[in-house]
């Protein structure tokens, strides 16, 4: 017989796999790159990121696995990574275009994030979108 709390002690050494589990599973999102200037076709790709990783990580996957996807960006001295060009068309100071960054999320909240694509940690399903803007 063994005494109860050795036995909630060999329990709870059971459970904690199962427990922690989720983070071990991917966190899949969407990205749909969209563009407010000119109203060209909007594209949308799927990515993942492991546990509490950050958005330029599943970017970066997602450039890697060929799917058509690409992006550059600039590093900042204070902020990081700024995302400079997706799919090839860049953000330009003199006409004052970038890339924003907004994410919508499974209950179609869109945000607007108040850090960029190396600090964003995407939620499961949070689809990213990357938009063409004027400022
Ligand atoms: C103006 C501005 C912009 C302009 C910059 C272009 C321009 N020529 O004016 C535009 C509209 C492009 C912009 C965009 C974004 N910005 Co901004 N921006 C500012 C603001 C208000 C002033 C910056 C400035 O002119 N500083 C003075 C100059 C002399 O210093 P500088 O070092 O040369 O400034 C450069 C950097 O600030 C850089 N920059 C601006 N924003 C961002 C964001 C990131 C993530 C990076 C890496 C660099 C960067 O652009 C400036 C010009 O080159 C600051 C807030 C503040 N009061 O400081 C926020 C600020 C820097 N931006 C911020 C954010 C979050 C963004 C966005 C991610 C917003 C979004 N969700 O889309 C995007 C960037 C997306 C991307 N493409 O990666 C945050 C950064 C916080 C953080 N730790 O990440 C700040 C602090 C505001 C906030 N919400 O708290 N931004
Ligand atoms: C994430 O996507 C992969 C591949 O599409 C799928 O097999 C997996 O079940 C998804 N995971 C979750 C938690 O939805
Ligand atoms: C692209 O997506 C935006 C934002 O969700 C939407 O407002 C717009 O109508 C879409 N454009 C096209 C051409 O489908
Ligand atoms: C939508 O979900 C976000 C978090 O995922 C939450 O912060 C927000 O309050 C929700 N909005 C509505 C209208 O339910």
């Amino acid at each position: 017989m063994m005494a109860p709390a050795l036995l909630s002690a060999v329990l709870l050494l059971l459970l904690l796999p199962a427990a922690s589990a989720d983070s071990s599973d991917p966190t899949n999102f969407t990205i749909m790159v969209t563009n407010a200037v000119t109203d060209s076709a909007n594209q949308t790709y799927s990515t993942y990121v492991v546990y509490r990783g950050i958005l330029l990580g599943g970017m970066r996957r997602l450039q890697d696995s060929n799917s058509g996807f690409s992006f550059t960006y600039t590093e900042n001295l204070n902020y990081g990574p700024f995302l400079e060009s997706v799919n090839g068309l860049a953000g330009n100071s003199e006409e004052r275009t970038y890339w924003e960054l907004l994410v919508q999320k499974p209950n179609s909240t869109v945000i607007r994030p108040d850090v960029g694509i190396g600090c964003y940690i995407p939620s499961a399903n949070d689809k990213i979108i990357l938009n063409f803007n004027r400022y």
